[in-house]
């Protein structure tokens, strides 16, 4: 799935049949819009979708893969590129204006921005053009690099990029707030765009995702890589399986097509968890909380005098730098190499035995605590670990945080394995009849998820068990939070027969008892098969 987001010829090549008529009204308005306010057409559109997480929950930044898929709903923007009359080869900024399609939410900002010099973002400020920033930022550090190798001479002779001034129009469909990660679509559109203005017409996926990666962390949130992978490497009609070691991969899984088929849905709880605003109890907590876990099952178990691999996890090491390390360096148990041993399943099994058997304190570690078994100080544990990333926490639930980890890890393989393994199946002679059976199995693994994620990892939130529960009663086969929690969203796999039942019943426990907008409204459940990802689309003259 490697190689350049695709070129779409039409907007068939982006969306599902259903969804076309809307889509070209939509897309319609914005390059109108953008005309308007210009004068002249736009050069391209670049686009990127949301994603909903499959399962893989809060172990991304942990370096352990996850099956997210992207859904329908994007962020387009519609780009001309020029440069700028007033600046001469002397200039040393170039400009940015950005609208947005709601200019009384999103108002149009224009900056100047230094040819040679950072893309300032402020962080402390929750503006939303900070994601463009954060693209563009990503994007200029890449086509930097690539002009500093492709133009020797010029960079000799003290001739550096001249990236381009562009006018932008902004469409953003990604309910926001919403666990579907409306952040990672704006900030990969915007990138693929910024590349696109300075004459890279392939744009390389990977090369993409890992820029945008490492940037949206600049606007606050120190987060793994699964929403900007799945949001480039999507391919329609199949979930996306995304690894992070030894480097960045993605492949599509198929799910079987057997009846009774399967339905993805999504309800939101509307309870909202802004993560810029508690990272430092909630979501950046935990990937402190992760990294000192790998830190002291380290410091315990692996030889003295060894070192935690430096890996791209925010912090530069993770439970998995610490999975690879503790193999590396053990010899098999007792009795010999059993294939238990040897794979990642049988693995990540030992793993949990070694956490629960580890890190005994059920109440949390203190900083001295940890500070000893690591062999610091409390303000060297500080300046390694929170000053990077503030935090507030007395306690570090260490053993919780690693058991989350490695048993979602393990049940994202599990999953993948059962999916595959049916897909398979499916195609071949010995097709089963009926995936009721697997299904059971796939939703047990989503529930246990959940369960995991509530009394575990702790961000889950009682409004947001009540939507599983009642979902779980009206007939779906597994129910559970998805995206970073504390709020926000659930996924729920359904048989198409419970579809109605299920929506009918949220609606009438749930919904209905909250006063929500128009729009809420509209957002409240999404039915989305799995969408494309990232795409250009060149405007004709
Ligand atoms: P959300 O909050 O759904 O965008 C966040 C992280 C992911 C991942 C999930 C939890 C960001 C941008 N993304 O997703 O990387 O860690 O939480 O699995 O913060
Ligand atoms: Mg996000």
């Amino acid at each position: 799935m490697a190689g350049p987001v695709p070129v779409a010829r039409s907007l068939r090549d982006i969306y599902p049949e259903d969804t076309l008529s809307s889509q070209s009204k939509r897309w319609s308005a914005l390059l109108s819009t953008f005309e308007g306010l210009h004068g002249h057409p736009a050069d391209f559109v670049s686009r990127s979708p949301g994603r909903v997480n499959i399962i893989g929950e809060h172990i991304d930044y942990s370096l352990y893969s996850v099956l997210p898929m992207a859904i329908t709903a994007d962020t387009i923007l519609a780009v001309s590129a020029y440069d700028d009359p007033s600046s001469n080869t002397s200039s040393s900024t170039f400009t940015i204006q950005i609208s947005n399609i709601h200019p009384e939410k999103y108002p149009t900002r224009e900056f100047e921005v230094p040819v040679d010099g950072p893309v300032e973002i402020d962080a402390t400020q929750h503006e939303w053009s900070n994601y463009f920033k954060s693209g563009l930022r990503g994007a200029l550090e890449l086509l930097r690099t690539k002009y500093e190798k492709e133009h020797k001479n010029e960079q000799a002779a003290g001739l550096g990029l001249r990236p381009k001034s562009m006018k932008i129009v902004v469409d953003g469909a990604v309910p926001i707030g919403a666990g579907l990660s409306s952040s990672a679509a704006f900030v990969t559109s915007s990138a693929l765009a910024v590349m696109k203005a300075n004459g890279h017409d392939a744009v390389d996926k990977t090369e993409l995702t890992e820029l945008a990666i490492v940037s949206e962390r600049a606007v606050g949130v120190n987060s793994g890589g699964m929403d900007q992978s799945a949001s480039v490497f999507s391919e329609r009609g199949a979930a996306l399986f995304v690894s992070f070691v030894p480097r960045l991969t993605a492949r599509p899984v198929f799910f079987p097509t057997a009846k009774p088929s399967l339905v993805f849905l999504v309800a939101q709880s509307f309870v909202t968890s802004n993560k810029y605003v508690t990272g430092p109890i909630h979501y950046n907590l935990r990937v402190v909380e992760c990294t000192l876990a790998a830190s002291y099952l380290h410091a315990v178990l692996n030889p003295p005098g060894t070192q935690l691999p430096a890996d791209n996890s925010p912090l530069g090491a993770s439970l998995h730098g610490f999975h690879e390390t503790y193999f590396y360096h053990q010899r098999a148990p007792e009795g010999g190499e059993g294939p238990e041993w040897r794979t990642q399943e049988g693995q990540l099994r030992e793993l949990i035995r070694l956490a629960k058997e580890t890190l005994t304190r059920e109440e949390g570690y203190t900083r001295e605590e940890v500070a000893s078994v690591l062999g610091l100080t409390v303000a060297e544990l500080e300046a390694q670990f929170t000053t990077q990333i503030p935090i507030r926490a007395e306690r570090f639930k260490l053993r919780q945080r690693a058991l989350h980890v490695y048993g979602e890890a393990l049940r994202t393989l599990e999953f993948l394995a059962l999916v595959e393994g049916a897909a398979s199946g499916a195609a071949g002679e010995n097709r089963s009849p009926d995936t009721t059976a697997l299904n059971a199995k796939l939703g047990a693994l989503l529930n246990e998820t959940h369960a995991s994620c509530r009394d575990v990892y702790e961000n889950s939130h009682p409004e947001v068990d009540e939507i599983c529960r009642i979902a779980l009663e009206a007939g779906a086969y597994g129910s559970r939070i998805t995206g970073a929690g504390w709020g926000g969203c659930s996924v729920h796999l359904v048989p198409e027969e419970k579809v109605e039942a299920v929506k009918a019943a949220w609606e009438g426990q749930y919904f209905s008892k909250k006063e929500l907008t128009a729009e809420q409204r509209a957002e409240a459940m999404v039915e989305s098969g799995p969408g494309s990802g990232s795409a250009l689309f060149v405007v004709e003259e």
